[in-house]
């Protein structure tokens, strides 16, 4: 098996950070000509960049002008791939739905997991990022469909991702959930009704064989938990633009800055993620998992320190989002979690940097890229 040498990976990359889509191609397709499975230059070449540019972002080193721009090639590359269909020769005669569920933009992650199922011989109609949960049932209203594969990236996705698996499920179509919203022990998935939960197309493929063809409706979603998270998500803009406001008097009280009229970065980060974070803690509140809190917490820490933020911003701001949530009708539920979270880190019992959702694919995958 011929390997990605790092050259190849390196020169991928330069072609992103030209914006150049058709040279990244033209380095893509050299390699599979080359022989390097197609799984492997996924992860050394789109996935690998789309890391990088995260990295970069975080680190406050690229812009989001940047970050669209170069994410915008990898796109390409991959629409382009999609198009060519199941290789003759490996086609399983399914088809698979892959969405994006509401509010969820992180459209790359899809394309790559559609492209390699159908590298493995499924056909799979993409419905791309933003997926409405009417645009998913008409198309299952259309033609046969063996399972629908949901993609969230974002925590706050969630809720989104569960009326999606309401609807799957209302047509009989099992539902596989995926992507960095999730935790690898399917504890999210389970919560919100999803058949499975799969970390790859490899997992996907797996599933399909253990599945049956047809599952029965979701149980609507009772307690105590559920409820807090749909009360916050009916005042989400609301809820939203109070931790807008604390947050930018967070600024002004911590981070004075005499002659400087501009708003400080990460204070700018934090007002831009508000409806993010607010949709987090509605998760957190729907599947019961505190790990997206933490999660939460641990993004807030890796993108305030590169962006020089003054010390006890991050704790403040802990207290601001606590308070938001408590304001709503959802108060004790949502509240009392935020703060058992930013408690628990603050006596040293979580780790304060949170779970890693977003390790490096050769971390994950170990795709064997060397000279
Ligand atoms: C590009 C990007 C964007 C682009 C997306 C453009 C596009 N067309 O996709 C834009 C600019 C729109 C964007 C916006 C935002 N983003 Co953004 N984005 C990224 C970035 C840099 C790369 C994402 C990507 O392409 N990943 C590709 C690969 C790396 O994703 P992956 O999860 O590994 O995918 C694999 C698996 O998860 C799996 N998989 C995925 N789905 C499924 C489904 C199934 C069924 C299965 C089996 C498997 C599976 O297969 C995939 C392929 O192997 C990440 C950083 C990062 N390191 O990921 C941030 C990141 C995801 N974004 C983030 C945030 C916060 C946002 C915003 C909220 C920012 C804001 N202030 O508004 C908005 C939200 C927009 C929205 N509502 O969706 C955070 C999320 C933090 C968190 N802990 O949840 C990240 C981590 C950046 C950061 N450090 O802050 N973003």
């Amino acid at each position: 098996m011929t390997r990605l040498s790092a050259a190849a990976a390196e020169s991928y990359w330069d072609a992103v950070v030209a914006g150049d889509d058709r040279a990244a191609f033209d380095r893509l397709e050299t390699a599979l000509r080359e022989g390097v499975p197609l799984p492997q230059v996924l992860r050394g070449m789109p996935l690998a960049a789309q890391h990088r540019i995260g990295t970069l972002w975080e680190a406050d080193t690229w812009s989001v002008p940047q970050e669209h721009a170069a994410t915008a090639v990898s796109q390409q590359v991959l629409q382009r791939l999609l198009t060519r269909g199941p290789p003759a020769d490996a086609d399983r005669g399914e088809t698979v739905v892959v969405a994006c569920v509401e509010r969820e933009w992180h459209s790359l992650p899809a394309l790559v997991l559609a492209v390699t199922l159908q590298h493995h011989g499924l056909h799979v109609d993409l419905l791309g990022a933003d997926t409405s949960v009417e645009r998913l049932h008409a198309r299952l209203t259309d033609a046969p469909v063996r399972a629908v594969l949901l993609s969230a990236s974002l925590s706050s996705a969630i809720p989104a991702a569960h009326r999606h698996v309401e609807a799957s499920r209302a047509h009989g179509v099992p539902v596989i959930a995926g992507g960095s919203a999730f935790d690898r022990d399917g504890v999210r998935a389970r919560a919100i009704g999803a058949s499975a939960f799969a970390a790859s197309a490899e997992a996907v493929l797996e599933q399909l064989d253990r599945l049956p063809a047809r599952v029965p409706p979701v149980q609507p979603l009772t307690g105590p938990g559920p409820a807090a998270a749909r009360r916050i998500l009916h005042q989400e803009r609301v809820v939203a633009a109070r931790l807008v406001h604390a947050t930018r008097q967070l600024a002004a009280r911590l981070d004075r800055r005499p002659g400087d009229e501009a708003t400080p970065s990460w204070c700018g980060v934090l007002v831009d993620a508000a409806p993010y974070c607010v949709g987090a803690v509605a998760a957190a509140c729907l599947t019961g998992d505190e790990g997206v809190l933490d999660e939460l917490g641990g993004w807030a820490r890796r993108v305030l320190r590169p962006r020089a933020a003054p010390s006890g911003v991050h704790e403040a701001w802990w207290a601001a989002l606590a308070e938001a949530v408590r304001d709503t009708d959802a108060g004790d539920v949502a509240h009392r979690m935020v703060v058992d979270v930013g408690a628990a880190v603050a006596s040293g019992t979580a780790d304060p940097e949170g779970k890693d959702r977003y390790p490096a694919p050769t971390d994950l995958d170990r795709p064997d890229v060397r000279d």
